[in-house]
Order: structure tokens, then C-alpha cells, then sequence
């Protein structure tokens, strides 16, 4: 088989790419190493920036976010038992976000790749890239003990951070950066009504929390735990009673709880790969970099390297220049590193560490207080969340 663009990995990066790409009347395959319900079920980020939202609309995937997301302006910080809202519309020059799951957006980029025909294969084993040091790049993959494989232009590694792409890559070209944080997200998925109409991040001494949601009637909620935690250990009514300590009173009070159906532990790890191409391959999303979710940044990074590398791919093909794909990896790197930068902070600021003191708390919460009584400080925190300029 040939293609322009071979995309490994069906996740939101592979998917918005090939959707844009389609749209664009260039070709391109996907193959993923599992298969479309396995994806469906993994619950994962909740916040779109506009920007995301703009690439959606361009892939045509945008109409049930449009009818069913929800925008948000702001956002409370709690800490010291009180809260604080950020008014991210107000602060931001009009922008807001919008609370859609990833889940929910991979359903919809697969729904109108279905309908535009390009091919997926999923439950694709041993997906390799070779040859993009040259000219005639290709993926072999094996699919029912048939190997099979696909020339093309340009090989996209949309395969995230455990996949196989970046490791395709000759050590001596590529240099990594890795911060790990000692603790981890203990997250449920439940059919109560959210807390508050806005989400809510809460810095406490017994460890973070996070009130997020799905919709009016389904809740998200996180607590900080440690990376030694066993999910059986956290019966649905132990998770209630730790996170209502670590809110403010009010919302403790407020809080409606039930059976939750879903229920994981996650490592917060911050990650960056330098470059972000190699000849022919081009790593995008959570295959060239992580950040912890505190910033709700991961989607919105993976989105916003699809739009630099689709923008070179588009000049490529049409202008017959390439500018674009050339500048593809400083471009993406750029606005990485800023996000790289905003999680990190925000975790630093949210978190209980093992050798956080008494002191360090305190220093949490002058730093909280400050922030939310500063203009410009709050305005710097809105401006990263909304996201910043492509
Ligand atoms: P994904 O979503 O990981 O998709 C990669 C796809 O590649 C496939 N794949 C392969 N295919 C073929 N051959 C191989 N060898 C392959 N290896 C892997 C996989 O099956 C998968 O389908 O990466 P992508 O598209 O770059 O999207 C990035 C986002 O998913 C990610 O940034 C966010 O979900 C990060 N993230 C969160 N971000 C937030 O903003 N807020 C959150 O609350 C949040 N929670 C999370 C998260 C990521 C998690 N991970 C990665 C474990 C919670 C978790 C648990
Ligand atoms: C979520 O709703 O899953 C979510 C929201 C905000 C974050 C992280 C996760 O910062």
C-alpha cells in the first residue's frame, strides 16, 4: 500500500492529523495497536483550550462539542478553607475553555473519519517506522500473522509516550528531559452532579484535589495519593470522606456523592524529547512530551502540535515549499516548553511533597493568596490556562 502520510497511533493527535489532513485532500493511513473500543475506554483529559476547539471545527468533528460541551470562564483555587474564584474570561481578554472529554472528542474524530472513508487499521502488531533518514520512508506492521506494509512521504509518530516511534529514533539524536513527581491522581468518574458549575483545584495539607466534571449530571474527581497506593485499597466511600476533608467546608457540605464507575491511579511525570523530527518522522503529542494534568495541558499540546505540523504538511504539498515541516520542531518545542513550564508550576503549587514542611505549606498558601489577589499574577495564570497564541 502508499500513502502521503503514515500516522502510527489512533489517539487524539494521530486522529485530529488524519482528519485535517483528509479534509485537506491529502492521504493518510492510521494504525493503532489496539482496537477502537479499547481507545473509547480509556478516560483521560477534560479541557479544551479555543484553540483545540478551532482545530476540531477545521477537522469538522466540532458539532456535538459545540451542543454538548460546556464553557467554562473561570475556576476556583481553594487553599487555607476558603475559595477564590479566577475569572478567566475576564482576565484573558474574553477567552474561556471548554469542558468536553477526551473521550468524547476521540469518538467524534473517529466517527468523521468513518464517514470520509480514510483507512484505519486497529489491532496492527509491530508497528515499526524505518527509512526516514532517506527518502522512501515506510511502516511495517503485522496484522493476522500477515506482515504488511505502507510507503510514504512522511511518517507521523502520534503513538504517545510508550509508543514506538520515538524509540525508533538513534539514541545519539535525541535528547530527552524528565522531571517524575513522588505522588500520583487517584481519579473516579461518578453519575452525581458536579460540586460547583466551575471546576475547582484545592491546594490542602492532607494533598491536592480536583473537582472537574463530565456534564450536569457526571463528576470527575481527583485527590493526590501516593505511587505506592493499590486502587482496591480506596473503596468509593473512603475517596468521598478524603476528598471532602481537602475541600472548603462549604463544598465538602455540598458535595453529592454515589457509586462511581470508573477508578485509576495515574504518575504525574513531566517529559520532554528534543527535536521533534527526524528527516521523515515527525513525533507529535505525548510520543515527544508529558506533563502532569494539573495545567490540563496534554491534549491542548498534542492539538497544537497537529496544527504546526499539518500547516507545514498543507505548504509541502500545495506551495511546494518546506518552511513549514522545517520549522515544525522549534515551532512545537516553543509552546511546549511554556506549557512544560505551567504545569510544572501549577503541581509545585497544588502539591503536598514528601518533604513539603509546615513551612513550604505556608509558603503554598502566601503564594495561593498573592495569586489570587494580584492582578497581574491572575492574570498570567488565565492567560497560560485559556492557552497561549499559536
Ligand atoms: P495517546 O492518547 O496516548 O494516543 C496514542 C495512541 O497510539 C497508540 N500506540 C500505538 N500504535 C501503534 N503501535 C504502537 N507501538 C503504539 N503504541 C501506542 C495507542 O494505542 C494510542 O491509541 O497520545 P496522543 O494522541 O498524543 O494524545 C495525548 C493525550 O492523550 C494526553 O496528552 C492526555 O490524555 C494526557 N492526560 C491528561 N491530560 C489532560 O490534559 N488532563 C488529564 O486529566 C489527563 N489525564 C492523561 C491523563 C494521560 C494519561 N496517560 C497517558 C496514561 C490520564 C492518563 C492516565
Ligand atoms: C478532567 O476533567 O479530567 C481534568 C480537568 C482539569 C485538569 C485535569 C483533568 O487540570
Amino acid at each position: 500500500m502508499r500513502t502521503q502520510i503514515a500516522i502510527i497511533g489512533s489517539g487524539p493527535s494521530g486522529l485530529l492529523l488524519g482528519q485535517l489532513l483528509t479534509e485537506a485532500g491529502i492521504d493518510n493511513v492510521i494504525l493503532d495497536r489496539v482496537g477502537k473500543d479499547y481507545i473509547l475506554g480509556r478516560v483521560r483529559a477534560g479541557v479544551l483550550e479555543e484553540g483545540t476547539v478551532g482545530l476540531l471545527d477545521e477537522a469538522k468533528a466540532g458539532a456535538r462539542l459545540h451542543a454538548e460541551g460546556l464553557p467554562h470562564d473561570g475556576f476556583s483555587l481553594a487553599f487555607d478553607g476558603r475559595d477564590h474564584r479566577i475569572d478567566l474570561h475576564g482576565l484573558s481578554g474574553g477567552k474561556r475553555v471548554t469542558v468536553y472529554g477526551q473521550t468524547e472528542v476521540t469518538r467524534d474524530l473517529m466517527e468523521r473519519r468513518e464517514i470520509s472513508g480514510a483507512p484505519t487499521v486497529y489491532e496492527a502488531a509491530n508497528v515499526q517506522p524505518h527509512d526516514f533518514d532517506g527518502h522512501s520512508p515506510y511502516v511495517s506492521y503485522e496484522k493476522d500473522g500477515v506482515t504488511h506494509r505502507i510507503d510514504c512521504d512522511f511518517i507521523a509518530g502520534c503513538d504517545g509516550f510508550h509508543g514506538v516511534s520515538r524509540k525508533a529514533v538513534p539514541q545519539k539524536s535525541i535528547r530527552t528531559f524528565e522531571k517524575v513527581y513522588p505522588f500520583g491522581w487517584l481519579g473516579i468518574l461518578a453519575d452525581v452532579p458536579p460540586v460547583n458549575h466551575e471546576l475547582i483545584y484545592a491546594n490542602h495539607p492532607r494533598g491536592f484535589a480536583l473537582c472537574s466534571m463530565r456534564s450536569a449530571s457526571r463528576s470527575r474527581y481527583y485527590i493526590q495519593c501516593s505511587l505506592d497506593e493499590k486502587i482496591e485499597d480506596w473503596s468509593d466511600e473512603r475517596f468521598w470522606d478524603e476528598l471532602r476533608r481537602r475541600l472548603p467546608v462549604h463544598h465538602a457540605e455540598a458535595l453529592s456523592t454515589g457509586p462511581s464507575f470508573e477508578k485509576s491511579i495515574a504518575p504525574l511525570r513531566s517529559f520532554v524529547a528534543e527535536p521533534m523530527r527526524f528527516g521523515r518522522l515527525f513525533l507529535v503529542g505525548d510520543a515527544a512530551h508529558i506533563v502532569p494534568p494539573t495545567g490540563a495541558k496534554g491534549l491542548n499540546l498534542a492539538a497544537s502540535d497537529v496544527h504546526y505540523l499539518f500547516s507545514g504538511l498543507v505548504e509541502h504539498y500545495q506551495d511546494h515549499s518546506n518552511t513549514g515541516i522545517d520549522a515544525y520542531s522549534a515551532r512545537a518545542l516553543a509552546r511546549v516548553w511554556k506549557a512544560v513550564r505551567f504545569s510544572w508550576w501549577m503541581t509545585t503549587m497544588m502539591h503536598r511533597f514528601p518533604d513539603t514542611s509546615d513551612f513550604d505549606q505556608k509558603i503554598q498558601e502566601a503564594e495561593l493568596d498573592y495569586l489570587v489577589h494580584s492582578r497581574a499574577a491572575s492574570t498570567a495564570l488565565a492567560e497560560n490556562y485559556v492557552g497561549l497564541a499559536y
